[in-house]
């Protein structure tokens, strides 16, 4: 299919839901803000953990009040494995005139070049900082903050094993609201000795636009259940076809690009076997597709990378 023809045959809009559905503030979050916003004072850097699909929107832009305006502040885009190498450098162009300080990581691979610079570049920016209280300590403690499910936790794990050697000290998982409050500072390092503070994901109640939302659903961002899984898949759908990125029809064995969601969710659910045995108006068994569980697949291989290197902030750029 050529992208002329596919650019003609796609919707060109979302329809639009409500905005309600992406809004996503729970009880710990504003809990775990007022926690984070009491331990600033013992804190000498802030890293901040963005997912790298989605460098310029969903971030939390009331961090920069609340949280990370005084300190030193490292910006980190992390699962960079998901997306194309590419974009790095326009990445950058495009946040240099914000953050002086971008790492990107991949908290999968020991080795990746981001993991290695973060600590020194954290203790060079805090050695040119007056530090306020806390001059004449000689520990660092770092601070990490992000919206849900970015990977906060397992940078804290991959860190710790790099430069002290120990296992998991914080809880890692694949839904959003694993961490829920701020937890004990954690060693990092010996020498020199760092601590750090994991943190909950933290929204802001207000999010700034219902593309936004979903971009920050379709990267797990917001609970699948909270906006509905087949809307989750439906806006993916769109934003797959819009963008031209029809790797799905390979990996789900279509024989077609397709616009319509149910389409794809029915043939998803009849390829897996994922069907539901339900009683009709006469009492008889029929087999219908289980959409719901085919939404689930399709947004699992988005997230796993299955779909493609993929970055949803591309037009942004
Ligand atoms: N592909 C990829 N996945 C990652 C990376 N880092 C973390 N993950 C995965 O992302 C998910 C979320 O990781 P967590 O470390 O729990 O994220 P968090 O930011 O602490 O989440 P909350 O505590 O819920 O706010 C897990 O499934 C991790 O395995 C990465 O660099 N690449
Ligand atoms: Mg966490």
């Amino acid at each position: 299919m050529t992208g002329e023809l596919a650019a003609h045959s796609f919707r060109s809009t979302f329809k639009v839901i409500d905005k309600d559905l992406l809004r996503w503030f729970p009880g710990h979050m504003g809990k775990g803000l007022k926690q984070m916003q009491f331990k600033l004072r013992s804190v000498d850097c802030v890293i901040e953990v963005h997912d790298a699909r989605i460098p310029i929107s969903g971030r939390n832009a009331d961090f920069k009040y609340s949280i990370s305006g005084v300190k030193p502040h490292i910006l980190v885009l992390n699962k960079v494995d998901l997306i194309e190498e590419a974009f790095i450098p326009k990445i950058q162009k495009r946040l240099r005139s914000e953050h002086e300080n971008i790492v990107f990581t991949h908290c999968r691979n020991q080795q990746c070049l981001g993991l290695k610079k973060l600590f020194p570049l954290a203790q060079e920016l805090i050695n040119k900082s007056d530090r306020y209280n806390r001059s004449s300590e000689e520990d660092y403690n770092i601070m990490i903050i992000g919206v849900p499910n970015v990977g906060k936790s397992s940078l804290i794990n991959v860190l710790r094993a790099k430069h002290l050697g120990r296992g998991n000290a914080t809880l890692v998982g694949a839904i959003p609201g694993v961490t829920r409050s701020v937890l004990h500072k954690i060693k990092m390092c010996e020498k020199p000795l760092i601590y750090m503070l994991d943190t909950p994901g933290i929204l802001t109640p207000d999010i700034a636009s219902i593309e936004t939302g979903l971009k920050l659903a379709v990267c797990a961002t917001i609970a699948d259940h909270l906006v509905g899984e087949k809307i989750i898949a439906d806006y993916l759908l769109y934003w797959l076809n819009k963008h031209e990125h029809f790797n799905y029809v390979n990996f789900f064995k279509m024989e077609k690009p397709l616009d319509n969601i149910l389409e794809v969710l029915s043939h998803i659910s009849k390829i897996h076997n994922r069907t539901l045995k339900i009683r009709d108006f006469h009492n008889n068994y029929v087999i219908r597709p289980n959409l719901d569980a085919a939404a689930t697949l399709m947004l699992r291989a988005f997230r796993n990378g299955n779909l493609g290197k993929l970055m949803l902030d591309e037009d942004l750029l």
